[in-house]
């Protein structure tokens, strides 16, 4: 049997609110709040509950350490005090948990579609912001140590780390599927070609073509079985700085606002699938991105019906509320059931349950071969969520950031987790 897993991101200890993604309106305009890990990190487990509990296979990504004994190096500081000192900009960019966000940790290609039969993952360089472009190495090492049997499991090293394969991993990657056992179509949604600005006038462009074409030809792809579409200019400057935030794929469905892509009707037809457009009309754009309705998880359950794991803002805003309650009482709409969940903490900046995820489609024999604890049941997530009980501030303001104890807190936890997670390779710092 061949199943999808929803490897979800942990939490991490230093979650704040530092405003540092320009074009993620939300990164705005919490920016300098007080946040609270521990509740972020619950929120996170409890939404991981909840699939598993729907009977959807569901993994966990560690977070990485914070700050990176290798970044600090290559800036030229041994210890972490002497930037609090001398560089106090950096701290935040330095402490960031965007790890959280596991859509953007890679680009996965599931072993029906690539030319070896091996599963490839890509990490994303993330170049298009400070602070995130100093995850790739450290999400390598993670999906390393989660995936480590290389008789299965390919992890590539991240792009070059230059704004021509800008690439911003799985948030603008969609793979279309008969059932997830089938070989594949995948969808590259990128914003600007290599050569073009990251910005002209409104928000960055996050990812390029040529990121999209270099890992649809590492992985081994059919290249009559991708399909490149440029993100709308629209959707981007409304503050769609990823396209799961304006469309979400599951199988052979395609749910999507109407302004999503620069030429619909063409990535409808070569895409060759079902396509559920939610009309400007229906749910403005505004809506769309403020309330995160497509920034759902969109999944199969047991009984082959899809149900929509969505944001509680999405019950909260009039227009999504209203439209997804015609849309479960329509027999014709693939979505029979909406799930809504308070993700609060990382909604506030920018991330909603469809960016928590990094989706794996795997035979049984992969699912098995993942290393560790990383596929979680009850008793794992229990063991989580006592970890973080134990470890994780209940507030952490910007100026927080600065306690010279939060980075030996932060170390403590790691290695329990690691420990916890019985996964020995994952901090090789620590
Ligand atoms: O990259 N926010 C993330 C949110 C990522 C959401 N992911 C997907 N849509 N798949 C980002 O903009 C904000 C961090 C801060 O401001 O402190 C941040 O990095």
């Amino acid at each position: 049997m061949t199943s999808e897993v929803n490897f979800d991101g942990l939490v991490g200890p230093t979650h704040n609110y530092a405003g540092l993604s320009f074009g993620n309106r939300a990164s705005q305009s919490n920016a300098g709040e007080a946040a609270s890990p521990r509740t972020a990190a619950l929120q996170g487990i409890a939404k991981m509950r909840r699939l598993h509990s729907l009977g959807v296979k569901q993994g966990v990504l560690p977070p990485p350490l914070r700050p990176d004994p290798a970044v600090l190096g290559s800036l030229g500081f041994e210890d972490f005090s002497r930037v609090v000192e001398t560089a106090p900009q950096l701290v935040p960019v330095l402490l960031s948990a965007s790890s959280m966000w596991a859509a953007n940790a890679a680009t996965v290609s599931p072993s029906p579609d690539t030319q070896d039969g091996l599963l490839h993952l890509t990490p994303a360089n993330l170049v298009s912001t400070n602070h995130r472009a100093l995850e790739p190495a450290a999400t390598a090492q993670i999906l390393r140590a989660v995936l480590a049997d290389s008789g299965r499991f390919r992890v590539h090293d991240a792009l070059p780390s230059v704004s021509a394969f800008a690439d911003e991993g799985a948030a603008n990657h969609g793979r279309v599927a008969q059932t997830h056992g089938d070989s594949g179509t995948h969808l590259f949604v990128f914003g600007r070609e290599a050569h073009e600005p990251t910005i002209s006038n409104g928000f960055p462009r996050r990812q390029t073509r040529l990121a999209g074409e270099l890992i649809a030809h590492q992985h081994g792809l059919d290249p009559d079985r991708t399909v490149f579409v440029r993100q709308s200019a629209a959707a981007i400057d409304a503050g769609a700085f990823h396209n799961d935030v304006v469309s979400v794929v599951n199988q052979d469905v395609l749910f999507t606002h109407e302004l999503a892509f620069d030429e619909p009707t063409v990535a409808y037809e070569r895409l060759g699938c079902r396509v559920v457009e939610v009309s400007e009309v229906d749910v403005p754009l505004e809506d769309a991105i403020s309330s995160y309705l497509f920034n759902s998880q969109l999944v199969t359950l047991p009984d082959g019906s899809m149900t929509l794991v969505a944001p509680i803002e999405t019950a909260e805003t009039a227009s999504t509320a209203r439209y997804l309650e015609a849309a479960v009482a329509d027999p014709d709409n693939p979505i029979a059931s909406v799930q809504t969940m308070d993700l609060r903490e990382s909604m506030r900046n920018g991330g909603g349950p469809a960016c928590l995820r990094l989706r794996v489609v795997m035979t049984d024999n992969e699912l098995a071969a993942v290393a560790g604890r990383a596929i979680v049941d009850d008793e794992v997530l229990d063991d989580l969520e006592a970890w973080v009980r134990r470890h994780y501030r209940d507030a952490l303001s910007p100026a927080d950031l600065f306690d010279p104890y939060l980075v030996a807190e932060v170390k403590t936890a790691l290695r329990e987790l690691r420990d916890l997670l019985e996964l020995p390779d994952l901090y090789p710092a620590l």
